[in-house]
């Protein structure tokens, strides 16, 4: 093994003064286990750590970052490393410091009046929506993750998930942050202002930036009141151009109470009931598409069952739909998002995949997916379209999986780029965004240059120039 160069054993022992010996994680220590935050979830890249620091407040924090600045050490923010696109695990030099929000969970401050919550980084995402039930009001940010994402990166990544259509992106979320700049200061930007035109909009460009800006240490997001009721439906459709038609009926009918509207195709749920089929997945089976609806509605049940059932009659009676279930229950309910939320893990339990995370305007999609699917088909041989997502946002999950008994390297190495290519040409023609929720990481970090307008991408680099001079913050990611 190579000996650790002296500024690195420093800087180590530097991080130890800062956060304490146990929060500091290193591969000299043989019992100590890094994977958990060097593996992305995917396990397509594994990395290795010249440390995971675990700092527990703000000022922890700064002093790490100035610490690292000073030795001239890359530094990897970290949350629940569940992102999707490579952005949080560090490269395999062993020369970057993993920098993990966990222990930063505390909520700091309720404001019911102001419906805000502030929180810190580390918060888990579900933790943050109990913390807001448990003050009888909504914090509507809602993904497969939840259980182990956080907060800071949710902010890291404007996350966006199955309620997006309603209350926006985690960008919409937020009011306030509080973030560690690249030399080590504190931005105190907890505001919780709905209103403050005084100069450029530190908050928003600190959002999506995936950590190559700065370390978001806390912050302050909104809160909605609880609707009265929450019906979920399930219907199948006949073609993408009719879940389209659905979703403006949808819109048109439910107003703001519209707040969910999954789409997912025969293949992606076959998955789900091959590999789960405990979660009896409704009306899959000779039907092409079926579509996910959520109605919350501010007087109460009947009157959501009313809206609901009046939408599926003229849904059926229109040809939109051709069959379709009302869960009778919250329990029931939870059952049809949590078969939605599975297609990731059949997936993985498939094998390995080509995942992509488009943005077509909704009324493109139906033409996108018929050109792109044919295009596909005619290039690989056997292909297997797992296609979902978030229909009412424009976002699809356009998948990729590899023929039947297909070797998942052997795909890979031979497909992905051709695939990724072809999809990402038909996004461009389509007017779209390679990415639309999940970020850029270090996966598509080498596509951005062919499909960003150019100037954008100029004006990205000045700002990251501007911000991490020394590119000590998550070098490599977003902009390679
Ligand atoms: P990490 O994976 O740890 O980090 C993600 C990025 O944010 C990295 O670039 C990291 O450096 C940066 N980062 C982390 N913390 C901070 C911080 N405090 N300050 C600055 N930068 C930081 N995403 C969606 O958008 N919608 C979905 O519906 C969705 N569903 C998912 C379902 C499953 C099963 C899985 C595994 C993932 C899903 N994701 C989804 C992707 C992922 O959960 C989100 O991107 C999530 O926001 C990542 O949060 P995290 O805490 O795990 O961040
Ligand atoms: C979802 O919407 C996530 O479930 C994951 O964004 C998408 O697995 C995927 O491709
Ligand atoms: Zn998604």
């Amino acid at each position: 093994m190579n000996a650790v160069p002296t500024s690195h054993a420093a800087l180590i022992t530097r991080l130890r003064q800062i956060c304490g010996d146990a929060h500091v994680l290193t591969h000299d220590d043989p019992a100590a286990d890094l994977s958990a935050w060097e593996q992305d979830w995917r396990k397509r890249v594994t990395g290795r750590a010249l440390a995971v620091v675990r700092p527990n407040n703000t000022q922890e924090v700064a002093n790490v970052v100035k610490a690292c600045a000073a030795a001239n050490t890359p530094i990897v923010p970290q949350g629940g490393n569940t992102g999707l696109v490579v952005g949080s695990v560090p490269d395999a030099s062993g020369t970057q410091v993993v920098l993990s929000l966990t222990r930063m969970n505390a909520v700091r401050a309720i404001d019911k009046d102001n419906l805000t919550i502030t929180v810190e980084a580390g918060c888990v995402l579900q933790n943050l929506q109990a913390a807001a039930e448990g003050a009888g009001l909504l914090f509507p940010l809602s993904l497969g993750a939840e259980g182990s994402c956080t907060i800071g990166g949710n902010l890291g990544t404007n996350a966006g998930g199955t309620q997006v259509v309603r209350y926006g992106n985690t960008r919409e979320l937020c009011l306030g942050l509080e973030v560690v700049t690249a030399q080590g200061d504190v931005w105190h930007g907890l505001t919780g202002l709905r209103k403050d035109n005084t100069g450029y909009d530190l908050r928003n460009l600190m959002i999506g930036s995936e950590g190559t800006l700065g370390i978001i240490t806390a912050a302050t997001m909104k809160l909605y009141p609880q609707p009265a009721a929450q019906l979920t439906a399930w219907a199948a459709v006949p073609s993408m151009e009719a879940a389209v038609q659905l979703l403006g009926l949808a819109h048109q009918r439910l107003g703001p109470g519209l707040t969910g509207f999954e789409v997912m195709n025969q293949f992606a749920l076959g998955l789900v009931d091959k590999h789960f089929p405990q979660l009896r997945v409704p009306l899959w089976q000779d039907k092409p598409w079926c579509v996910l609806l959520e109605n919350s509605d501010s007087e109460n049940e009947a009157h959501a069952r009313r809206q609901f059932e009046s939408l599926l009659e003229t849904a059926l009676e229109l040809g939109c739909v051709t069959d379709a279930v009302v869960a009778e229950s919250m329990a029931q309910a939870r059952g049809l998002w949590h078969i939605r939320e599975s297609i990731t893990l059949a997936q993985v339990e498939e094998g390995l995949n080509i995942k992509h995370d488009i943005g077509i305007p909704v009324s493109r999609i139906p033409a996108f997916v018929l050109e792109t699917d044919a295009l596909l088909a005619r290039e690989v041989p056997g292909v297997r379209m797992v296609d979902f997502g978030h229909l009412g946002d424009g976002n699809l999950h356009y998948n990729v999986q590899a023929p039947e008994g297909a070797d998942g390297q052997a795909f890979l190495r031979d497909f992905e780029d051709k695939v990724n290519t072809l999809v990402f040409d038909q996004v461009a023609r389509f007017k779209g965004s390679i990415s639309a929720e999940h970020g850029v990481g270090e996966l598509k970090v080498d596509k951005l240059p062919l499909y960003k307008d150019p100037t954008a991408l100029a004006m990205m680099r000045a700002v990251k120039q501007a911000l991490d001079p020394q590119n000590i913050l998550n070098p490599g990611r977003v902009l390679g």
